[in-house]
């Protein structure tokens, strides 16, 4: 179901559609030159795909305020008609990733079948345990999995449980569990037994994972705790993956750790492991600012894909890392921000393709760090843009999807169905 007029994507395609062909054409000569075939980077790329999250879809926030937009989606129907235009336009974003209960409904067959409808399926699944639900006997105020009430953690590890099942139902294949258990004050958390804590609550969670299902542990140095973490970096998280079973694994959230660390880094050392589970892509300047995928350093994000596509071509073992974004888009229409991180994220992946890898290895053994720089930098400054819109040409797609998707007047169609949302205090959804 093609929720933007084809016809419409078509009369945008096709005033460019001889510009691209000289630019893909003219690419195409400068990697043969190095040896490259671009078709075969195109097919690696376009058989690339990035979830989107279903809770950025609508306009995020921050603790002060929430200047929502016009035509904010009501519910996980309008969010998934929202995704829908962004793989229409941006054909490289398949997948949904949903939060619960933030996405309940009451209909999970239909909710399957009007993805389907979309183009769309569903990836990991998100618990929530870091706000309370109405009507909750227990609060995580002081935690959810790792609470010193038995009758807390027991009320938390239910809601995973019941997490699992909507993705089951849903055709999901993982659940990814992010808690911001924590403490604010030195001596407020006995740090070894809280630890212990999250153990036995995974492990009661991990228990009930069906045979093919993945278990995303997500790490965060701070927020909404601001001394301590229970999950607070990589380490904390993989000693977890590893005491739990083989289908748990790291997640590597971009926003979740102190400016400057070596995130690629922490990338090689869990593919290394057979722990990498995959990533929630954004981009920050301070904290967990959530900004658009490389917005703000794509040369980090590069570089990520520079360890992937390294782990691939040497054929690491257990390689199969999920995908996906996870934005808070408190300024911008979320759907072109959307399209725009997407597509930031497959050029990340086609530049790391044109890294000349066995040129590389001989850089490095030989300790030539001027070349080895050259070689990503090469890479990194090549304009792959022609291999993009070739890619969403062929995919029905919208050669610039934000001005096809400004064109369309999908936002003032939605706007007039959708009642006008008032601005709120705080809160990112
Ligand atoms: C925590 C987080 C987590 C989600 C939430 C929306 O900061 O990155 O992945 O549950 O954002
Ligand atoms: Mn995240």
């Amino acid at each position: 179901m093609s929720l933007i007029d084809s016809s419409l994507i078509a009369a945008h395609n096709e005033p460019q559609l001889r510009t691209l062909e000289t630019d893909y054409d003219c690419l195409g000569a400068v990697l043969a030159r190095r040896g490259i075939d671009i078709d075969g980077i195109r097919a690696q790329v376009a058989h690339f795909g990035v979830a989107l999250p279903s809770w950025g879809v609508g306009t995020g926030g921050t603790r002060f305020a929430r200047f929502p937009g016009l035509g904010e989606p009501r519910h996980v129907f309008d969010k998934l008609q929202d995704c829908g235009v962004i793989h229409q336009l941006a054909c490289a974003t398949p997948t949904v990733s949903l939060h619960i209960p933030w996405d309940r409904c009451s209909d999970w067959a239909a909710l399957r079948e009007t993805a389907a409808r979309y183009g769309l399926a569903f990836d990991a699944m998100n618990s929530n345990t870091f706000s309370d639900q109405r009507g909750a006997a227990h609060s995580y105020k002081f935690g959810s999995l790792t609470h010193t009430d038995a009758g807390t953690r027991a009320q938390a590890v239910a809601h995973n449980l019941e997490c699992i099942e909507i993705g089951q139902a849903l055709g999901s294949k993982a659940l990814t569990v992010w808690v911001g258990d924590g403490s604010n004050f030195p001596g407020q958390q006995h740090f070894r037994r809280a630890f212990d804590r999250y153990l036995d609550s995974t492990a009661r969670i991990y228990a009930a994972l069906p045979g093919d299902w993945r278990m995303f542990l997500e790490h965060k140095i701070c927020e909404p705790a601001f001394y301590s973490t229970v999950i607070q970096d990589w380490g904390s998280s993989y000693l977890a993956a590893t005491a739990l079973g083989p289908k748990a694994q790291c997640l590597v959230d971009l926003g979740h750790h102190a400016p400057n660390v070596n995130i690629e880094l922490i990338v090689a050392r869990l593919l290394a492991a057979g722990r990498l589970a995959g990533f929630h892509f954004n981009d920050s300047k301070y904290g967990d600012d959530d900004l658009d995928a490389g917005s703000v350093s794509p040369y980090r994000l590069f570089l990520v894909f520079n360890e992937l596509v390294a782990a691939a071509h040497e054929r690491v073992p257990g390689f199969d890392p999920a995908y996906m974004l996870d934005q808070s888009h408190n300024v911008t229409d979320p759907i072109e921000s959307l399209m725009t991180s997407a597509a930031q994220v497959q050029r990340s992946l086609a530049q790391a393709l044109l890294v000349d890898r066995a040129a590389l290895d001989a850089a490095q053994q030989a300790n030539d760090a001027i070349l080895a720089s050259q070689l990503l930098k090469q890479a990194f400054q090549t304009d792959v843009n022609p291999i993009l819109q070739r890619i969403r040409l062929e995919g029905g797609g919208a050669i610039d999807p934000v001005a096809a998707y400004r064109a369309s007047g999908y936002r003032a169609r939605v706007a007039r169905e959708r009642p006008t949302v008032a601005g709120g205090s705080g809160g990112i959804v």
